[in-house]
This record gives C-alpha cells, sequence and structure tokens, in this order.
C-alpha cells in the first residue's frame, strides 16, 4: 500500500507546506544540511536527577527508569487516566484459509466496557496454520483500517473515521471498498506465518481518530475526566495509541495461539513514535521495533535535522502533549532525548530503522537515538551497537539492539520484515 500510505506522508508534508506559506517555503526552512546541525549537548542518560551516576542495573531499575519515563510523560507524550475498562471480546470470524492457506485468521471484537454500543477494538489476528504450541508474535497499528491488509471481501471493513482520500473513493471519513488490500505491502502476513509467527493488527483510528478535534472523540472521550481543552501533560494521541497497544497485549494474555510473554510491538513512522512509547511504558512487551519513527521516535530532536518539534507540534497538535510545544525552535532547552526513551527499551530487544530518502525523518538522527541507548543495555549485560558510525545501505547491525537504513523512501517493505525476522528469531525463539 506504498501509495496510500506515502499518500498519508505526503498530506502530513503538504499541510507543511501550506503552513510554510509555500512548498518552496517549506523545503527552506528544513535543514538538510550536517554543517547546519546546532551544537548540542545531550543529557547524562546515566545520571540522576539527584546527580548519581549509575553503575547497576538496579539503580536503573529502581530509580532512574522512573525518572526518564516521568520526563517523557511530562514533556513529550504527556499521561492518560489508568481508565476503567472492562476488556471483553467477541469473535467475528474465524478462517483457516487465509494467506493461500497458510494462516489462520480471527477477526475479534474488544470491547472495552460492558456496553456494545461503547468504544471498542477490532483485532485482526494471523498464526500459522498447523502451528503446534503457542508462537511468538508481532503486534502493530495500521493506517487504514484491517480490511487493508488483504484484500479479501469477507474482511471487515472499519467503522472508524478516516481520512478522505479521493485516490481511494474516500469523499467522507467512511472507509471505502477501493481500501481493501491498500496496505498489504507493508504487512508481510505471508512471510510472518511463515516464518512461525503471528501477527495482530489493528486501526489506529479505532483508538483514537487522527485528527485534532479537542479531545472529544476516540478513547480520550472515554478516559479523560473533564472535557475542556487539554492543558500540560494531559497525555495526546501518541499515548492513546500505546494504550490502546496496551489493551490489545492485555487481550493476548489469554489467548491460545500467541504466547503474550514474546510479543513484539512494531509501529511505522507516527506508529512508530508510538511503538517505543508503548514499549517504554509497558515493558510487557518483549521487543520494540521503530520503523522511520523519526522526530518525536528514535532521532535525537536537538539534532534539528529535517522535522523539528516546532514543525510536528504546529501541524500534528494533537500528538503530543501541551507541555512539548515549549520547545518549538528551543529544541535545546529539552531536558530529555530520544536516546532516552529508546532506553526504556533496555534490556529487551530494540530495531530502529531508517530510508535512506526519508531525510525528513533524519536517518543519522534515528541511529544516533539508538546508538546513545546503548550505555543501559551494557549496564545490563547486553550487547549495544558496535560503533557510532552508521552501517552501509542495507547492511543490517544486530546485536541485542538493531538497526537498518535501507534503500528507498519513507515506507515498509518486505527487506524490513525479513529483518525483524532475523532479529526475532534471534531473541524471541
Ligand atoms: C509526517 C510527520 C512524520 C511522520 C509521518 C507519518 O507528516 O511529519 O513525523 O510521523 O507523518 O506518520 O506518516
Amino acid at each position: 500500500m506504498a501509495n496510500l500510505a506515502s499518500g498519508i506522508y505526503a498530506a502530513g508534508l503538504a499541510v507543511l507546506a501550506t503552513l510554510a506559506g509555500s512548498p518552496v517555503g517549506f523545503a527552506q526552512e528544513a535543514n538538510y544540511d550536517e554543517a547546519k546541525v546546532p551544537k548540542f549537548r545531550l543529557p547524562d542518560l546515566l545520571k540522576t536527577e539527584s546527580g548519581e551516576q549509575v553503575t547497576t542495573p538496579e539503580q536503573w531499575v529502581g530509580q532512574r527508569r522512573a525518572e526518564v519515563l516521568g520526563l517523557f510523560e511530562e514533556h513529550v507524550f504527556g499521561k492518560l487516566p489508568e481508565g476503567d475498562f472492562q476488556l471483553r471480546t467477541r469473535v467475528r470470524s474465524d478462517v483457516r484459509d487465509a494467506i493461500g492457506g497458510l494462516a489462520h485468521r480471527r477477526e475479534v471484537t474488544v470491547f472495552l466496557t460492558a456496553d456494545d454500543d461503547g468504544p471498542k477494538l477490532e483485532l485482526l489476528i494471523y498464526t500459522p496454520v498447523g502451528g503446534t504450541g503457542k508462537v511468538p508474535a508481532f503486534l502493530g497499528l495500521n493506517f487504514n483500517g484491517n480490511q487493508a491488509i488483504e484484500a479479501d471481501p469477507r474482511l471487515h471493513l472499519t467503522e472508524s473515521w478516516v481520512r478522505n482520500n479521493r485516490e481511494l473513493g474516500i469523499e467522507n471519513n467512511r472507509a471505502s471498498e477501493a481500501t481493501r488490500g491498500s496496505e498489504a505491502s507493508r504487512w508481510a502476513v505471508e512471510k510472518i506465518v511463515k516464518a512461525g509467527y503471528g501477527l495482530v493488527t489493528l486501526y489506529y483510528g479505532d483508538i483514537d481518530p487522527d485528527f485534532d478535534d479537542g479531545f472529544k472523540n476516540g478513547i480520550h472521550a472515554f478516559l479523560r475526566k473533564s472535557a475542556g481543552p487539554r492543558t500540560g501533560n494531559e497525555g495526546g494521541s501518541i499515548s492513546a495509541w500505546a494504550w490502546g497497544l496496551s489493551r490489545v497485549l492485555d487481550v493476548l494474555q489469554t489467548d491460545s495461539e500467541i504466547d503474550a510473554s514474546r510479543v513484539a510491538v512494531f509501529g511505522h513512522s507516527r506508529l512508530g513514535k508510538t511503538s517505543l512509547w508503548a514499549g517504554a511504558m509497558d515493558e510487557r512487551f518483549a521487543m520494540v521495533i521503530a520503523n522511520n519513527s523519526g522526530c518525536g521516535g528514535a532521532a535525537l530532536s536537538k539534532r534539528a535535522f529535517g522535522e523539528t518539534v516546532g514543525r510536528i507540534n504546529r501541524v500534528f497538535p494533537h500528538w503530543f502533549c501541551v507541555n512539548h510545544s515549549k520547545y518549538n525552535e528551543n529544541e535545546q532547552a529539552l531536558p530529555l532525548d530520544h536516546h532516552m526513551l529508546v532506553a526504556l527499551a533496555a534490556p529487551r530487544p530494540v530495531y530502529v530503522t531508517s530510508a535512506v530518502e526519508d531525510e525528513w525523518a533524519d536517518p543519522r538522527g534515528e541511529f544516533l537515538g539508538l546508538y546513545y541507548a546503548g550505555p543501559v543495555y551494557t549496564l545490563f549485560g547486553r550487547e549495544p551497537l558496535p560503533s557510532d558510525v552508521m552501517p552501509e545501505l542495507n547492511q543490517p547491525v544486530m546485536t541485542d539492539m538493531a538497526y537498518h537504513i535501507r534503500t528507498g523512501k519513507h515506507d515498509v517493505t518486505d527487506y524490513d520484515w525479513e529483518q525483524f525476522l532475523k532479529f526475532a528469531d534471534k531473541h524471541l525463539r
């Protein structure tokens, strides 16, 4: 579904361009010159707020980790109320002939309350046919509804709000039949089940529609105590999407085919920012994968290359907490940087990717965000990245941390999935 997804990406860029006055204005404003990256100093990951040096895993687990998590709650993503939810599931469909007979495919509705008309999430679950025992799995949000994963008319067409996309006949925020299979190229279902893994996905708009409505809809309406405008450190959409991923993991705890203790949380782009945040907040995720996650994801904010904090907050005011905009054109004042977000995955295996044509996401910044999380892995006796030199194109490095930069544009490709599967074979088997 390269087309539709890149359509969304391009739409984001178009809004940016409009805000900047013209596409030319936009292009001129973003910095793509290494020589113009400001001098920056990363906060010390291993120094506690009271100035103590962290030298043991116990100090990280007992103190520093919570401090770092607190910084991201306060200054970046915000915090959401725990929520008073009651999870119930109902199977919508169950077939064993999906993906040319390779996959057992289930559609499962997850209700968050006792009320069928209340908030709900629609899961799409693939597991290998003929498997013995529970399998490890990938869990990731999708951009267009579950029907976009495969062009199978039996899949339920999402009823949630979707972005207008004339190219796919979406005029009025209702998904059209034309969206069936439109995201298929981003989900290597066949490779995944053939390798013996499950795949669980759901539409991110089921959790929170991706537009700024003042937080009246989605899970915010259910979780928030007040209906007024958000303030300070109240969680935005990324926190909501991450919250939803944890609810899916709750449900998977009782699944008969998936081993919930071996679930990798995966996401692309805004959903890669989300997978990092979900993995940070919920340590039950066994592995964290952030594909082309860019600004607000693995990329260092203080590098100010490609997308900046000011840009992202202006175009997507609902993604982060209100406090995050204090750092618009002021990244050096951030009391954190995104190596600290990646470090919250430690000691679990973590995979960050870039695409060479995705300069907007700052490939080098993504690599360094991962690299500088290394000391926490070392603390746990895990193997960090071997060097601060970026690997060559299409030459993944995999220790307990993994990185690759591949040919091509902002996207998820079969190549990416082949590497995730190798990494998972190393760590989830
Ligand atoms: C862009 C945004 C990026 C990235 C992308 C996406 O418009 O600037 O940070 O999140 O959207 O999610 O597709």
